[in-house]
């Protein structure tokens, strides 16, 4: 199935959905049949990752909690599935982290350009005590931040040419991520953002409505973009992982009990993910490279580096927000 016809069907999952759900009542062991949205098909590691966090619920609750997941983006693109879930109508969601950015402002700092070294380090970070403050962010604005998942390495794409130095990316057009980060990022390194919903980047790409977009290997290739954009550039400008919320207003509905089966379930299913994310990272790079696509090997990252001064000068501006990178930068790889 194509984004397109995705999109066609995302209102039959609406109306599928919301008759579906049964909501636990207030401090009641009562059935629960939750909801949880994600952007990606079927066999993508994130909908894989929260298929098995919901098992895991259901064994764990001896099965009166149980989770389906609406995958390829049928609930919607993640900023609406986001205002779904502050509102309790989605009692889970799994997105990227940079939609968050401008709604949780400490979750602008995983999504930080180069603020990770690698992805052991980024791994290191968020699995400790930074993770979890992190993710208890996410509380006062009506979120409870369970878990992240991996999301390998973003780097940009495009159908134009080459991108060896950021001076290759003058006047592109780059659609990114919807996150005011991304769009700084974007245009620091000479570039014009263009912020848009994933489900549009496919055909923005095929008509030329942009010169490219950014991204890591297994959603560049689901996604079928390396068709139509086939120079890939490995800048890694992002090494920012994936969270997994639940909605405050489900979550206040569920007992001390419950509460903690819904925060371990997420929990134990990250080495699951990050498995599958493993296998899967190698599988769409050999299909990526059979497709002929023309990939500049590591680049040499120092000047896309050095262009993000002004990214970090506007969006670390405050005490804590400071205090998180140094904690970040100081943190050990392992
Ligand atoms: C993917 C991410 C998605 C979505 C997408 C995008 O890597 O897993 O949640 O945010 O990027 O670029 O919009």
């Amino acid at each position: 199935m194509n984004r397109r016809e995705v999109l066609r069907l995302s209102g039959a999952g609406l109306v599928a959905g919301s008759m579906g759900v049964t909501l636990l009542s207030s401090r009641s062991a009562l059935a629960a049949d939750f909801r949880s949205s994600d952007t990606h098909p079927p066999d993508y590691p994130t909908v894989k990752a929260v298929e098995e966090m919901g098992r895991l619920m259901k064994e764990r609750s001896g099965g009166k909690m149980s989770l389906q997941v609406f995958h390829s983006a049928q609930l919607g693109e993640e900023k609406d599935t986001i205002e779904q879930t502050k509102i309790g109508a989605l009692q889970f969601n799994r997105v990227n982290m940079a939609p968050f950015n401008g709604i949780v402002p400490e979750s602008a700092v995983p999504a930080l350009p180069f603020v990770f070294r690698s992805t052991q380090h980024m791994r290191t970070v968020m699995d400790g005590k930074i993770g979890d403050d992190i993710l208890a962010a996410f509380e006062p604005h009506g979120f409870i931040g369970l878990c992240f998942y991996d999301s390998g390495a973003r780097s940009f794409y495009n159908r134009v040419r080459p991108i060896h130095t950021p001076a290759d990316m003058k006047g592109m057009k780059i659609r990114v991520i919807q996150s005011d980060i991304f769009v700084a990022l974007v245009q620091a390194l000479g570039a014009n953002a263009t912020p848009m919903p994933y489900g549009e980047v496919y055909t923005a790409l095929k008509t030329g409505v942009i010169d490219g977009a950014e991204n890591n290997w297994p959603s560049y290739e689901s996604s079928h973009h390396y068709e139509v954009a086939k120079y890939y550039s490995l800048d890694e400008h992002s090494l920012s992982p994936e969270v997994f919320v639940m909605s405050k207003v489900a979550w206040d509905k569920l007992d001390a009990k419950e509460k903690e089966i819904v925060r371990s379930s997420a929990k134990d299913s990250v080495p699951f993910m990050r498995k599958l994310w493993d296998e899967r990272e190698k599988k769409s790079e050999a299909i990526v490279r059979a497709a002929g696509c023309e990939i500049l090997p590591k680049l040499d990252k120092k000047p896309f580096q050095d262009a993000m001064k002004p990214v970090y000068d506007r969006f670390v501006t405050s005490d804590k927000m400071k205090s998180l990178v140094k904690r970040i930068q100081d943190a050990p790889d392992a």
